[in-house]
């Protein structure tokens, strides 16, 4: 990867973090473990993939304030729109509400939906001969939802390479682990076998995405990203632990994890790019 793009990306992921820690914290309420799970997810779609006409879905809508810190790091929102989060008559509620902000194409936290609303675009763009493409985050959790397979069903059947499925795989849900709520592998080869090209990234890893970016740019078939990452990443006492999922956090908790999280900073500054 690019080392300069990679530098961008690690301080755009960093800025995004630190904005929606001070949404949560600010409204003391909030998906914090979810929401740091796709933060480099997002920031990796954003600005190291999408281009300005194609659009972007985070289906997991309950980690909409990292969509929101995503959107002002790009000054689509102003920093009064983000004060807003979570106060009476905002826009900026705690799921993406639709047709309020721009790149907010569809509002989701109804779980299970995005993938749908995905092949509903592509379809629509394909028909159009349109070369708009559509980016799909979903979680896992939400995989426990049939609408998502009859999703992925129709996106094979009419072959929508212009949308781009990405799966937060961070093995953690609302109430468990995923294989313990309902067990979902073997994922990939359930996936490919609806007819996907299947791609396993490091969901954290910007030079992992950018590769599974080249490999869905060269795919014939519709790609899932099946992104492995860690629900809580970058808060060592709340990694990959249930309690991350909701967490109004409190004043020495939320100094901790920006702490860690800027020591992580620096620490990744400092490592060579393959
Ligand atoms: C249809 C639906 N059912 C239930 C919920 C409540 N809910 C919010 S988050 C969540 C689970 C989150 O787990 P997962 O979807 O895997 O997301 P992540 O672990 O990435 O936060 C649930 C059940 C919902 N938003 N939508």
């Amino acid at each position: 990867m690019d080392t300069q793009l990679h530098k961008d990306l690690l301080t755009k992921a960093f800025h995004i973090k630190k904005r929606f820690l001070g949404m949560y914290k600010a409204a003391n309420a909030g998906h914090v473990g979810s929401s740091l799970s796709v933060a480099e997810l997002l920031t990796f779609v954003r600005f190291g993939w999408m281009k300005d006409s194609d659009e972007m879905i985070l289906s997991k809508g309950h980690a909409a304030a990292s969509l929101y810190a995503v959107l002002a790091e790009e000054g689509i929102l102003s920093s009064e729109d983000i004060d807003s989060f979570y106060k009476n008559n905002t826009y900026l509620a705690a799921h993406p509400p639709v047709n309020k902000v721009k790149r907010i194409p569809f509002a989701t936290g109804s779980l299970g939906h995005g993938l749908s609303l995905a092949a509903g675009f592509g379809i629509a763009n394909k028909l159009k001969k349109s070369d708009k493409r559509i980016f799909c985050i979903t979680s896992d959790g939400e995989l426990n939802e049939g609408s998502t397979w009859e999703a992925a069903l129709f996106v094979a059947q009419h072959q929508l390479t212009n949308v781009v499925w990405l799966i937060d795989r961070n093995r953690l849900q609302g109430y468990g682990r995923t294989e313990e709520v309902m067990k979902l592998e073997p994922l990939a080869d359930k996936i490919g076998a609806f007819g996907f090209e299947v791609i396993e990234a490091d969901g954290h890893d910007f030079t992992s995405l950018e590769s599974s970016k080249f490999t869905t740019q060269s795919s014939k078939r519709p790609v899932a990203i099946i992104c492995n990452t860690t629900k809580g990443y970058g808060w060592k006492t709340y990694e990959d632990k249930v309690d991350c999922h909701y967490l109004p956090l409190k004043d020495e908790q939320y100094d901790l994890v920006l702490d860690e999280l800027e020591r992580g900073f620096e620490l990744s500054k400092s490592v060579n790019i393959p």
